[in-house]
């Protein structure tokens, strides 16, 4: 009986040990710009981009609503939107639903989530969870944990969910294998960065996008409603950290109380002598808007840089704690049996249209980085251009743990991929609907289907078609619903869209 429970014993530890251990690292708006193996447009990010060196990257990765809440539900389910009942920011998540860490956990694994989490009801299927409430806060944040305890811990958020992810890697079970979320609130909204990295990035002047001073009169009736403009939208106090004092007497730049009160609250939970510091920095802002007094096309301009610095000072951060992590994998001799995954939980908006924010179906937002690393499995320094989209990313972690795949999920696994077994899906078209309306910068609801090269856009709620050529206008300024050279096109897209509609059971009539 002894060396039976020896042997079982002996067979569970070997096959914890084949089975690998699972790192899912997904930040706030980090847009695929935003990472130097993507493109280096903005900034490096050297650990990042270790994953991409080290693993693949995948070219044609998107989500299916490009917004936070939905966008985890889906990652959670493997299932779009309309199935998994979060179609907005709004919508609390059923926890009761079979999800990807509750048959990770059932399976053997041990799991942990440390992060944002933005779904409402608190996390099931986790073994540890240290969550945000809400979207969380940069410096001093706040905690729920597993107790339903609300903790505040000192220091900045990304350096802190990643000190927490680390303990727990620390203390878990090392007879199991492990399957950790880390989830950052960075770089997203209202951004505040590490003063090392708000000085780094102080005088860095980036390049504009050819769209920044887009026009919106040419355009359809969504792009003339939404509220996501640099230019009008973006706040400059809370946003870019102008001291209201120096707005006091400039016409049309006066912030509301809202505002101001927005500002110091933020400012507030920074520490002396850092507090300071960063407010020394910053004043160089409200000069140069004292001085100029800018308007239109000139304030949009320096309103784009300090936008970029801010965002470009919260993602070097994250590449730093990224770094930690991938550190502390190969001091614990756990690299190798480690699936590593980076992504960011939507695209975001940096200055493309004049905008700011996500939620469009446009390439911009509906994008997200992913690169994955599991050494011996996925070639070092691999790409691929298959389609792949959010409802893939639990079928391919179950699959990658060896855990049969429900057929309620509507991705598909990568794993081929990821061994290299095959180059591209069966797919041709990835299917979207965004739903937030009215909400936050007022983006109208709409559904459609991107493939390789044509892209299917409807505003339902107006009933306004888009269709755009990728590979002859990436940046989608051109719709040419109107345009009879395409018209053959365009009756082939509604009617594919249809059935991808149907295929994926969204009821959402047309
Ligand atoms: C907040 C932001 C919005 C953002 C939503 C959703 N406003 O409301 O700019 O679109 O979150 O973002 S803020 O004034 O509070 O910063 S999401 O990434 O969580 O979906
Ligand atoms: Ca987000």
């Amino acid at each position: 009986m002894y060396r039976l429970l020896i042997l079982l014993f002996a067979i569970q530890t070997s096959w914890a040990q084949q089975r690998p251990n699972i790192i899912y690292i997904m930040s706030d708006d980090h847009d695929a710009d935003a990472i130097s193996a993507y493109s280096h447009k903005i900034l490096q990010t050297p650990h990042i981009d270790r994953l991409a060196k080290e693993g693949i990257k995948f070219n044609q990765n998107f989500v299916s609503n490009s917004i936070c809440g939905p966008v985890r539900a889906t990652l959670l389910t493997g299932q779009h939107s309309h199935l998994n009942g979060v179609t907005d920011n709004r919508i609390r998540f059923d926890s009761s639903k079979t999800t990807l860490p509750l048959l990770l956990q059932a399976n053997g694994y041990q799991t942990a989530l440390v992060g944002k989490w933005h779904l409402h009801s608190y996390p099931v299927g986790f073994d540890y969870w240290k969550i945000l409430p809400g979207q969380g806060l940069y410096v001093n944040p706040r905690f729920i944990n597993k107790e339903g305890d609300t903790l505040t811990q000192e220091g900045y958020a990304t350096d802190v969910i990643t000190d927490e992810a680390i303990k727990w890697l620390e203390s878990r079970d090392q007879s199991k294998p492990f399957s950790l979320h880390i989830h950052h609130k960075a770089p997203h909204r209202y951004f505040l960065a590490p003063l090392k990295y708000v000085k780094q990035f102080h005088t860095t002047l980036f390049e504009e996008p050819s769209t920044l001073y887009a026009n919106m009169e040419e355009h359809g009736t969504a792009w003339n409603l939404q509220t996501m403009s640099i230019l009008k939208d973006m706040k400059l106090c809370s946003d870019l950290k102008v001291d209201p004092k120096f707005l006091e007497n400039i016409p049309g730049l006066q912030p509301d109380a809202a505002e101001i009160s927005y500002y110091h609250s933020i400012m507030n939970r920074i520490p002396e002598p850092e507090r300071t510091e960063l407010k020394k920095l910053y004043e160089s802002r409200g000069r140069i808007l004292q001085k100029q007094r800018p308007t239109g096309d000139a304030l949009l301009r320096l309103k784009f840089q300090w936008y970029m610095r801010d965002y470009a000072a919260c993602v070097a951060s994250v590449d730093e704690n990224v770094g930690r992590v991938l550190d502390y994998l190969d001091r614990k001799n756990l690299t190798n049996n480690t699936i590593v995954v980076y992504t960011g939980d939507q695209g975001m908006y940096l200055g493309e249209n004049g905008w700011f924010d996500k939620r469009w179906m446009y390439d911009v937002s509906m994008q997200a980085p992913l690169l994955v690393r599991w050494p011996g499995i996925i070639k070092p320094g691999i790409e691929t251009n298959a389609l792949t989209q959010t409802i893939d990313y639990a079928p391919t972690l179950l699959n990658v743990a060896g855990v049969a795949v429900p057929k309620f999920m509507q991705g598909k696994s990568l794993l081929p991929i990821l061994e290299g077994k095959k180059k591209n899906l069966k797919r041709k078209f990835l299917y979207y609907h965004f739903y937030e309306y009215k909400a936050d910068h007022t983006v109208l609801p709409h559904l459609g289907i991107r493939g390789h090269q044509y892209k299917l856009i409807y505003f339902y709620t107006v009933k306004e078609w888009e269709l755009y050529d990728l590979k002859n206008d990436p940046a989608e300024q051109n719709n040419l619903v109107l345009d009879p050279t395409y018209r053959t096109q365009l009756d082939k897209m509604k009617r594919i869209l249809k059935r991808v509609k149907r295929k994926y059971q969204d009821p959402e009539p047309l």
